[in-house]
């Protein structure tokens, strides 16, 4: 079945060479030859050289297709997603200006030559080719996945989740003038315009839907949302036709959406047609400011890819009658008719970048490719301790402060013991007065300050530009910070619930996390997200607003994961990962325990022991926690070791008080703090000083939803030498009322376990 499906593809492809290079060998030369700023057809705009820049982009994007499956065959190239029969897409690539971002479908090949066109010195072709290749050159991924993706060219690579790309290129055109606004520097002018392309089959993707729709909601909200969306129909995806005119019934009468079909209706689709509606969308959506639908046909020539045997869902006609409207021999045929080109000038060009191409293939496949895991895995969490330090420690203006709080709400008297939540508000507000580019957004954040009023004022204070409400989508939402981070804004995205991240969790995943990576750190989007989550709510419930898994978040690679449990913890984390977002690039989620925003009480009913002071922003290292750094109670040397976090943590903290007033036990309680990475190193450390002897308390689900497995198997591989145990939350949704606490952990269940360490004669043997 390979050994046909190559073999077949090897012949397709030799079919659709052949059909160009036989018709250039037979052509006759137009009767006059046009002049090279003569337009190829009255009232055009496409000129014949430009015409003949174009057809070489289209042949040099083709070659490169080819030679990558050549390559394949032994073995030398990993890709052969071709650009081929979507060529057309050059013309995109010609028109649009270097300093209008592109976030581009796989088959943009043409596309991104002809872009490259703009910057002299550039290297498309030996680019790709190395990309092709996985080489270590690839200037943009160095070859960890191949991606159409160029720092100087102002295209971020994309991943390969299709319509993945589309809330992230709306967020960038939403924040083109945010950033303005904001004073953040760009380097792009006030009418650049933001590009997104796609597949006919990603447009059904509720992704894509997302980032289309949320584009349109801007407009009618009256937000600028420069957006071409282009829609590379090709009539299929993979093997499922997209039936007849899907595309244009589903986006050519949506309110707040322009359309333009390229060809245009009555047109025969010709390059200099083409070229005329691509000019007319581009402007529209430049000059409007509005989100613009191209519809530009294509057609695919030799399957979806390499490995994809076409005869098993076309028969060898329907191939054929593809192959006999390849975008290639229509512009050859144009250019030639039109005098744009002579037959024997395009015989030689042809020739000449095949040969091209083909030399540096052999070139790129010599090149070495990534070999260790250090190489591959460097540009995943960039973490500069001292740049970092700069940052977080940077200290913060007093006369700034003082007139925005009058009194600072370190002194102020009521209150000066503050809940968690009202240390999260203050801790935003002074970074929101020492970073003009910080905004924050999500649902419900403007007026009511989030579902809980933890920022209640922030809008008030920061205006309706930096604090803003959006629309109900956690993709969109996850996407606009993505797109404004792109720009050098620094986003703080709001989350309701930590159930409905995992409703946009691929932004996060495969997209957020990812792009450091495949750009080799030349791209980031640095963000922190604020979510409330976890569980033990009173009187409040269910399992939505009572999520207690964190393993979603927990192995997403790169992702920092904080979670204070109180409120002066919360400050100086929150400033930790603002700083780490800013100076490294990083993506960070703060994750906030609901059932602490306002609890006042440690011990005792009224004891307001959960309450703290403001850590003021002061420079202090004090004034700032890192990742890595735990919280710790009690004495070393202590009967045993309980390491927990957030909710766990007040519920060690009052066992410990129990264990030690009614049972003569001594514990020390580390308080994790971060959740991903995980501090091992400070857990190991402080679990010696306890002889070994350690209880994990985790409040988030057994099995691989918290941390138990990771700490305790970590434990035991560094040979702690007493005994360990876990108490985790079952592996259950949380139910509603009273039953919750039948799956979680409680109080009562930590003093009985560390009981058991002093009865157990193997945790007292190591005492
Ligand atoms: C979210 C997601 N689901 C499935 C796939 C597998 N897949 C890759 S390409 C593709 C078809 C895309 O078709 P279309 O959007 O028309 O683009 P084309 O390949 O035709 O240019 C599919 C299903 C994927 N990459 N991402
Ligand atoms: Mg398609």
């Amino acid at each position: 079945m390979q050994q046909e499906s190559s073999s077949l593809q090897r012949t397709r492809v030799e079919i659709v060479e052949d059909n160009l290079d036989s018709f250039l060998a037979s052509a006759r030369p137009a009767a006059r030859a046009l002049a090279p700023d003569e337009p190829l057809r009255a009232g055009s705009d496409l000129t014949a050289r430009m015409a003949r820049e174009l057809f070489e982009d289209m042949v040099l994007s083709r070659a490169l297709d080819v030679t990558s499956r050549e390559l394949k065959k032994t073995d030398r190239s990993f890709y052969t997603i071709s650009s081929a029969g979507h060529e057309l897409n050059a013309v995109l690539g010609a028109q649009l200006r270097l300093t209008d971002p592109c976030f581009l479908h796989y088959r943009s090949g043409a596309l991104m030559m002809a872009r490259a066109r703009k910057l002299p010195g550039s290297t498309p072709l030996f680019d790709t080719m190395l990309s092709f290749c996985a080489a270590k050159d690839d200037p943009i991924a160095q070859g960890r996945h191949k991606v159409w993706g160029s720092k100087a060219l102002w295209v971020p690579p994309q991943t390969s989740t299709i319509a993945s790309h589309l809330p992230k290129a709306m967020g960038c055109a939403f924040a083109l003038p945010l950033a303005r606004r904001l004073g953040v520097e760009t380097g792009l002018p006030a009418d650049a315009l933001v590009c997104c392309s796609f597949g006919d089959a990603s447009a059904n993707h509720a992704t894509a839907l997302a980032g289309i729709h949320a584009s349109r909601y801007a407009k009618k909200r009256g937000n600028p949302m420069p957006i071409l969306w282009v829609c590379e129909d090709n009539g299929i995806g993979i093997s499922v036709p997209t039936p007849e005119n899907w595309i244009r019934e589903s986006f050519s009468t949506l309110p707040h959406l322009a359309y333009f079909a390229a060809p245009g209706e009555g047109e025969s689709g010709e390059l200099d047609e083409v070229w005329d509606v691509v000019r007319a969308a581009i402007e529209h959506c430049r000059r409007a400011k509005t989100p613009t639908f191209l519809h530009l046909r294509t057609v695919r020539l030799w399957a979806h890819a390499g490995s994809d045997n076409e005869l098993t869902y076309h028969t060898r006609e329907e191939i054929a009658a593809v192959e006999a409207t390849d975008p290639l021999l229509r512009a050859a045929r144009r250019l030639v008719e039109t005098g744009a080109a002579d037959p024997a000038q395009l015989v030689a060009l042809v020739r000449e970048t095949r040969a091209r191409v083909a030399a540096a293939g052999e070139e790129a496949a010599r090149r070495p490719k990534l070999a260790t895991r250090a190489e591959v895995m460097a540009p995943l969490a960039p973490y500069d301790e001292a740049a970092l330090l700069a940052e977080a420690l940077r200290p913060a203006d007093p006369a700034a402060r003082a007139k925005h709080f009058g009194t600072l709400p370190e002194q102020q008297s009521s209150p000066l013991k503050r809940t968690l939540a009202a240390h999260i508000d203050a801790a935003l507000h002074d970074e929101f007065l020492r970073r003009p580019e910080l905004v924050l957004f999500g649902e419900d954040v403007g007026k009511k300050g989030g579902v809980y009023g933890v920022t209640q004022d922030l809008q008030k204070r920061f205006g309706l530009a930096r604090v803003f409400d959006t629309l109900l989508d956690e993709t969109s939402i996850l996407g606009i910070a993505q797109g404004a981070a792109h720009l050098g804004v620094l986003p703080i995205p709001e989350i309701q619930y930590l159930a409905y991240v995992h409703n946009a969790l691929d932004q996060l995943r495969g997209e957020a996390c990812s792009l450091s990576f495949f750009s080799n750190g030349q791209f980031t989007n640095p963000m922190v997200v604020r979510l409330a989550g976890l569980a033990y709510q009173r009187g409040f419930g269910g399992h939505f607003h009572n999520d207690n898994s964190v393993g979603a978040l927990r192995d997403i690679p790169g992702l920092v994961l904080a979670v204070p449990a109180r409120g002066d913890d919360a400050a100086r984390m929150l400033r930790g990962c603002v700083a780490l977002a800013k100076a490294c690039g990083r993506v960070v989620v703060f994750l906030e325990p609901i059932a602490l925003y306002t609890e006042r009480e440690r011990y005792e009913p009224k004891d307001d022991g959960w309450l703290g002071t403001y850590p003021p922003p002061d420079g202090t290292r004090a004034s700032v926690l890192l990742p890595g750094e735990v919280g710790l109670y009690g004495e070393d040397n202590a009967d045993l070791l309980i390491v927990s976090y957030a909710n766990g943590l007040r519920l060690s903290l009052r066992a410990a008080r129990t264990l030690e007033r009614a049972h003569g036990l001594k514990a020390r309680v580390l308080d994790l703090r971060w959740l991903n990475p995980l501090p091992l190193a400070a857990v190991r450390t402080h679990a010696r000083m306890c002889g070994g002897r350690v209880l994990v308390v985790d409040e988030c689900r057994a099995t691989g939803g918290g941390v138990a497995d990771a700490l305790v198997a970590d434990l035991a591989e560094h040979g702690a030498a007493g005994k360990l145990a876990s108490l985790r939350a079952a592996d259950s949704y949380v139910p509603l009322g009273p039953a919750t606490a039948a799956v979680l952990v409680t109080e009562e269940q930590i003093v009985s376990a560390a009981r058991r360490f002093a009865t157990d004669p193997q945790a007292s043997k190591s005492r």
